[in-house]
């Protein structure tokens, strides 16, 4: 008798045939497309970039499931080609529909997935019985290792960003002090190069740790920090920082405090000012009644602050320490 006809209905649901994986296909073909157009206005910066770790991960999970349902269908090594093609395809055709969103299609994503399928595949043939009687030990423990590199190459943006998110929220007030790895995370846009955490002076104000941020401008307006900082200030009155000339000379820089426009079709408001620093380090205080001083058409959203970007202003070398940013009640 024919195994198919007499399949009860769960079996019929574990093992579906060509149209219901079409249209499984096509559902998740959907949320693919849909996870990728989904772009929150209002989230930081870092909430922004955690998301987007998910590239990898979220496509081990669509070939771990695609290879799940096609290997009821049958041949083996077919079940596992299809499934990475389909899930290739899927990365293709959401990176395209990202081309008309707010987001950027980009190679790098079709790269992160890849490695994302790779590993869910791995994962999915280590544990198939069929596989496993088929093969040695030796090419099972190859493709094991091959399985565990391409995990955690798909999942360690995930963690690292998640811890560096979990710590900058746990570090409040503080928004930066250098002396920990992970807050390299919050300013490794700075377009400058040539910052980097240095142990403190022996006079440096700050003694709640070791390590000032060093900062070297080598023409006219160098960005020495670009700070994602928390960004729910409402619960404080004051931000700060200590800063000095790592120089003889005395700088001029600029503090720009940016918050998040709540829609791309709104300006942000940008509070500016200038300061200068010598060789004898000071704390910078700028009151929020200065910084709400900058919104323009809409009041400063102090619950959705952007980044905090200090720059020097002027031409010619300079070099600054940098430390201790916080927000006070
Ligand atoms: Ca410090």
């Amino acid at each position: 008798m024919n195994a198919r006809t007499s399949a009860t209905g769960a079996d019929r649901l574990l093992r579906p045939g060509g149209l219901q994986l079409l249209a499984l296909a096509a559902l998740a073909l959907l949320v693919i497309v849909a996870a990728h157009l989904f772009e929150p206005h209002d989230w930081s910066r870092n909430a922004k970039g955690f998301i987007r770790t998910f590239h990898g991960p979220g496509f081990a999970v669509v070939a771990l499931v695609f290879v799940s349902l096609l290997r009821r269908q049958g041949n083996v090594r077919l079940s596992y080609l299809y499934a990475a093609l389909a899930a290739m395809l899927a990365g293709v055709v959401a990176e395209l529909a990202q081309l008309a969103g707010a987001r950027d299609a980009d190679f790098g994503d079709l790269l992160r997935n890849a490695i994302g399928i790779g590993a869910g595949l791995g994962l999915a043939a280590v544990f198939d019985p069929a596989l496993r009687a088929r093969h040695g030990r030796f090419w099972l423990t190859l493709l094991g290792i091959a399985t565990a590199a391409a995990l955690v190459a798909t999942f360690w943006n995930s963690v690292t960003s998640a811890h560096t998110l979990w710590a900058r929220s746990a570090a409040l007030p503080k928004l930066a002090t250098f002396a920990n790895s992970w807050e390299s995370g919050l300013y490794e846009e700075a377009d400058e190069p040539t910052a980097r955490p240095i142990v403190r002076p022996a006079d440096w104000p700050v003694t709640t740790d070791d390590i000032v941020l060093w900062a070297a401008s080598t023409g006219r307006w160098s960005t020495f920090l670009h700070l994602r900082p928390y960004p729910d200030w409402r619960a404080y009155r004051t931000f700060s920082f200590v800063a000095a000339s790592a120089d003889k000379d005395a700088h001029e820089l600029s503090v720009e405090i940016w918050d998040t426009p709540p829609s791309p079709d709104q300006r942000r408001n940008r509070f500016s000012t200038n300061i200068v620093v010598t060789p004898t380090p000071e704390r910078i205080t700028i009151p929020f009644e200065q910084i709400a001083g900058a919104a323009s058409e809409r009041a400063f959203d102090f619950e959705h602050v952007d980044i905090v970007i200090v720059s020097r202003r002027g031409e010619g070398r300079g070099t600054v320490l940098l430390d201790d940013f916080q927000l006070e009640p």
